[in-house]
C-alpha cells in the first residue's frame, strides 16, 4: 500500500496558522510533516519549531501515553502509571465530591492556547465546566488589551489584512517581531520592500526583525503613547492631516489636537529617548507614504498603560486618512472575523451554567490558588492546553498554590511540564495528528480543517473525549454531551453569516482550507468606522496622554525586564527540546554600560533578582537593548528534561493588570549581579 497524505493545520497560538500535509506509511506511522505547497501563506514551509513536531512531540520518548498518579510530593515529578479508566473514575469522583461539599465555584478550569482548535479548546470542555457551574477563567493574557485600545478608537480591531502589506510604501512594525513570531507574513513585507517600501521597526530591543529592517528606533519601554502623540503633534502642526477624512469620519479632533500639543518634539524626545530629528523624519515619512501600514502584535500590550498605547497609535492612520488606501492603516488580529461568523456559542453552550459563574482573571491565578481565605477557596484545578506554572505571572504565588495538599490538580498534557509535575492525576493528551479539529486564524482569513492522520498512542485521549467521558461518569443528562466530533464540526459551521457563504465541509475536506468571504484588498474603514456613528473616536486617543509618562526610576530595581518570544519555542512549548537548548539560552540581554557598572562580562553567569525571586542566567552583553532595559526569552521551564533548574522568567513578573485587565508582564523591575 502506498503512503497516504492527510491534510491538517498547525495547532499553535501563531498568527501564521500553517496548512500542513502529513505523510502516513502503510503501518499507520507518520513519516513526514510538511507545509502545504497549495496554501499561499504557508507556501510549503513550516517553521523551526514545528519541523520537529514528529520527533519532539508525536513520537517523543518523553511523551506521556499513560495516565499517571502522583507518588511523591507535589512538584517532585514522581508518578505511577495507572489505567485510564481508573484515572477518569478518580477525577469524576473527586470533582463530584468537591462540587457537592465545597461548591462547584471552588473548581478552577485552566486552559489556554496550547491548541487553538475550536473542538479541542472551545467545545466539550466549555460545555462541561458550564454545566458543572465551575469558576470561569477570563482569557486576558494575550490580545484583549491591544484590542481594547484599537476598538476604543475604531470600534473594532480588525484592520488591514496582513497580506495587504504588499501594497504599502512604508511599513512600521511597532512592538512586534514578525521574523520570529509571524514568519509567514515577513515575505509579504519583503515583497513590499522590493517594490520600494521601507520597513521601520519601533522596539526597545534589537530583535531579528529590527536587525533586518531599514531603520530601527529604540524607544523607552511603555513610552509609545507619548511617541504616537508626539508624531500626531508633528502631523497636525505640519498640516499633514487629511482634512476631509477628519471632517467626515471622525469625532474628537479638537481634544486630540489639544492633548498632542503637550507632546512637542523636545518633550517627546525626553520621554521616549528618541532624538528630535528622528521624530521629525519619521512623521514626515509616515505622512508622505501612500499608504503607510502599521503592524501591531501582542508583546507591546503587556504594560500598565497597554490599551492606551494602542489607542494613541490608532490616531495616526485616522489623522492621515491612511485607511482610504488598500494596505493602509493598521494590521492587527483577524480572529474577530471568524468569531463573528462561526457558531461558537453553539460549541460552547454557556447557557448550560446553573447560574452566574465565579470569574477569575488568569493573570491572578496565583491569588485564587494560594489564598486559603478566598471566598470560596480553590479546591480543584483542571488544566488542559496550558502550562500555568510557567506562563502566568507571579509564579512564586502560583506555585505555592499548586503545592497545597488540599488542592486536587489534574493536568492533561503531552509531556511532563512544570505544571504537570504538580498534578495529582496526569492524563495523556492526543496531538494534532490524532484528533479532528477546525482552526481559525488570527493572522490570516483562511478557515482550516485538521483531519486525524494516525491513531493515538497508548491511552492518549483527546480533550473532547476526555470531557465526554467525565460528563458520562458524572451523570450529566444533556444530549449535547454525546455529540461526536463530527457533530461539533457541523455545529461550528452552522451559520448563515456572509463570511461563510460557500464554505462547506466537503470543500474543507477537499482543500484543507477555505478563505472567508472578505473582499481583497480589505479597506474596512475607508467608508466608515465600526462605531455607532461610523466615526473614529479621536478623543479615546487623546485620553492616552494621561498615562503617557514613564514611571519614575526606582533605585532598588533600576533595570526594566522585557520578556519576549523565542525563535525555537512556542510560548513554553518546546522549551524542553534539544533544539531549543541549542543556543545555550536563555540569555539576559544587557547593555554594555549596565554590564560594566556591575562588573559583568559577556557570557557570565548572573543572578537576576527582585522582590519576588532570583533566577540565574547567562549575560549576553551588547547593544541589543537600551541602557536600563534588559530582555530575556520567555518560556523556559523551572525543571528541564535533565532535572536541572531552568530559569522561568515569570518568577520575577508581578500580577498587576493593564488598563484593560491583561497582564503587565513588562512592569517588571530587577537588578542583576554576578552569580555567587
Ligand atoms: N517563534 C515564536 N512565535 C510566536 C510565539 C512564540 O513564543 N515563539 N508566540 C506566539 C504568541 S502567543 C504571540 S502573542 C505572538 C507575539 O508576537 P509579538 O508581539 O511579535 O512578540 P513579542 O516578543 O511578545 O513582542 C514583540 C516585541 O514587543 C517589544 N516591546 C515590548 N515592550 C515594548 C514597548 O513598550 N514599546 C515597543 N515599541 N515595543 C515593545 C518587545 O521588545 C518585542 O520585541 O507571537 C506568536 N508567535
Ligand atoms: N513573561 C511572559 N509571560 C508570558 C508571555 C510573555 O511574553 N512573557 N506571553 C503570554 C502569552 S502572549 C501567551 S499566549 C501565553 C501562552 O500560554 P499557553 O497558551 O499556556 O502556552 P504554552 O506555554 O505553549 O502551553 C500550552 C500547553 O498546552 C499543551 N497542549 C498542546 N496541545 C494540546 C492538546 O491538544 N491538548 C492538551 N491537553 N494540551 C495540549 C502543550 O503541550 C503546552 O504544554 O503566555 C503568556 N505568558
Ligand atoms: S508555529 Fe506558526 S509558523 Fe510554525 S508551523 Fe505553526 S503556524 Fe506555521
Ligand atoms: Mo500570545
Amino acid at each position: 500500500m502506498a503512503n497516504r497524505k492527510v491534510r491538517g493545520a498547525c495547532p499553535h497560538d501563531c498568527p501564521d496558522r500553517c496548512s500542513w500535509v502529513v505523510t502516513v506509511d502503510d503501518t499507520g506511522t507518520a513519516v513526514a510533516l510538511n507545509g502545504n505547497t497549495d496554501h499561499p501563506l504557508t507556501a510549503g514551509r513550516l517553521c523551526t519549531k514545528v519541523n520537529g513536531y514528529l520527533q519532539d512531540r508525536v513520537y517523543s520518548p518523553h511523551r506521556i501515553t499513560r495516565a499517571l498518579r502522583r507518588a511523591g510530593p507535589k512538584g517532585s515529578g514522581q508518578f505511577t502509571p495507572i489505567d485510564l479508566d481508573d484515572a477518569l473514575d478518580e477525577v469524576a469522583t473527586r470533582l463530584t465530591r468537591i462540587a457537592a461539599t465545597e461548591g462547584p465555584a471552588t473548581i478552577i478550569p485552566f486552559s489556554y492556547e496550547g491548541t487553538q482548535g475550536l473542538l479541542q479548546s472551545k467545545s466539550m470542555s466549555e460545555r462541561f465546566f458550564a454545566r458543572l457551574g465551575a469558576a470561569e477563567v477570563s482569557h486576558t493574557i494575550c490580545g484583549p488589551t491591544g484590542a481594547a485600545g484599537l476598538s476604543a478608537v475604531n470600534g473594532f480591531t480588525v484592520g488591514a489584512l496582513p497580506e495587504d502589506a504588499v501594497h504599502a510604501e512604508l511599513i512600521i512594525v511597532w512592538g512586534a517581531n514578525p521574523v520570529v513570531t509571524n514568519q509567514h507574513l515577513w515575505p509579504a513585507m519583503l515583497a513590499a520592500r522590493s517594490r520600494g517600501a521601507r520597513i521601520v521597526v519601533i522596539d526597545p530591543v534589537a530583535t531579528r526583525t529590527a536587525r533586518a529592517a531599514d531603520w530601527h528606533l529604540m524607544p523607552r519601554p511603555g513610552s509609545d503613547a507619548a511617541l504616537a502623540l508626539g508624531l500626531a503633534h508633528l502631523v497636525i502642526t505640519g498640516d499633514f492631516v487629511d482634512h476631509d477624512f477628519i471632517a467626515t469620519r471622525t469625532t474628537g479632533f479638537d481634544e486630540l489636537a489639544a492633548a498632542a500639543a503637550d507632546f512637542t518634539p523636545g518633550r517627546t524626545a525626553d520621554i521616549t529617548g528618541i532624538a528630535e530629528s528622528d521624530l521629525r523624519a519619521l512623521a514626515a515619512e509616515y505622512a508622505a507614504a501612500r499608504p503607510a501600514l502599521i503592524r501591531l502584535m501582542v508583546g507591546m500590550e503587556h504594560h500598565t498603560n497597554g490599551a492606551a498605547l494602542y489607542a494613541a497609535i490608532a490616531a495616526l492612520p485616522v489623522l492621515t486618512g491612511m485607511w482610504r488606501h488598500p494596505g493602509g492603516g493598521i494590521a492587527y488580529h483577524t480572529s474577530p472575523l471568524f468569531n463573528r461568523s462561526l457558531n461558537l456559542d453553539g460549541l460552547r453552550m454557556a447557557h448550560l451554567a446553573p447560574g452566574p459563574r465565579r470569574r477569575i482573571n488568569m493573570v491572578q491565578l496565583g491569588q485564587a490558588l494560594a489564598d486559603p481565605d478566598a471566598d470560596p477557596p480553590a479546591r480543584a484545578l483542571v488544566v488542559h492546553g496550558s502550562n500555568p506554572a510557567v506562563i502566568v505571572p507571579r509564579q512564586p504565588l502560583v506555585r505555592r498554590g499548586m503545592t497545597r495538599d488540599d488542592l486536587f490538580t489534574v493536568v492533561h498534557e503531552h509531556v511532563l511540564t512544570d505544571s504537570a509535575r504538580y498534578a495529582d492525576i496526569v492524563l495523556p493528551a492526543t496531538t494534532q495528528l490524532e484528533h479532528l479539529d477546525l482552526m481559525k486564524s488570527w493572522g490570516h482569513t483562511d478557515l482550516m480543517l485538521n483531519l486525524p492522520a494516525i491513531d493515538p498512542p497508548g491511552d492518549a485521549i483527546s480533550v473532547t473525549d476526555l470531557f465526554r467521558a467525565l460528563a458520562a461518569r458524572m451523570g450529566f443528562p444533556e444530549p449535547c454531551f454525546s455529540d461526536s466530533d463530527d457533530d461539533l464540526l457541523a455545529t461550528a459551521l452552522s451559520s448563515t453569516h456572509p463570511h461563510l457563504a460557500g464554505i462547506t465541509l466537503d470543500r474543507l475536506r477537499e482543500h484543507g482550507w477555505q478563505r472567508l468571504n472578505i473582499p481583497t484588498p480589505h479597506t474596512p474603514y475607508a467608508a466608515e468606522f465600526a462605531t455607532p456613528d461610523g466615526r473614529a473616536r479621536l478623543a479615546a486617543a487623546a485620553r492616552a496622554a494621561t498615562t503617557a509618562l514613564p514611571r519614575p526610576p526606582d533605585a532598588r530595581w533600576p533595570l526594566q525586564l522585557l520578556s519576549v518570544k523565542g525563535l525555537r519555542s512556542m510560548n513554553s512549548t518546546y522549551a524542553d527540546t534539544t533544539q531549543c537548548a541549542r543556543d545555550g539560552g536563555p540569555w539576559l540581554d544587557l547593555h554594555p554600560d549596565d554590564a560594566a557598572a556591575r562588573a559583568i562580562a559577556d557570557g557570565d553567569l548572573i543572578e537576576v533578582h527582585n522582590q519576588h525571586a532570583t533566577i540565574t542566567l547567562h549575560a549576553r552583553v551588547g547593544a541589543r537593548t537600551r541602557p536600563g532595559v534588559v530582555a530575556v526569552v520567555f518560556g523556559a521551564w523551572s525543571v528541564t528534561r535533565t532535572g536541572a533548574s531552568g530559569a522561568s522568567v515569570n518568577l520575577l513578573t508581578p500580577d498587576s493588570l493593564t488598563d484593560a485587565g491583561g497582564s503587565a508582564f513588562h512592569d517588571t523591575y530587577v537588578d542583576v549581579r554576578p552569580a555567587r
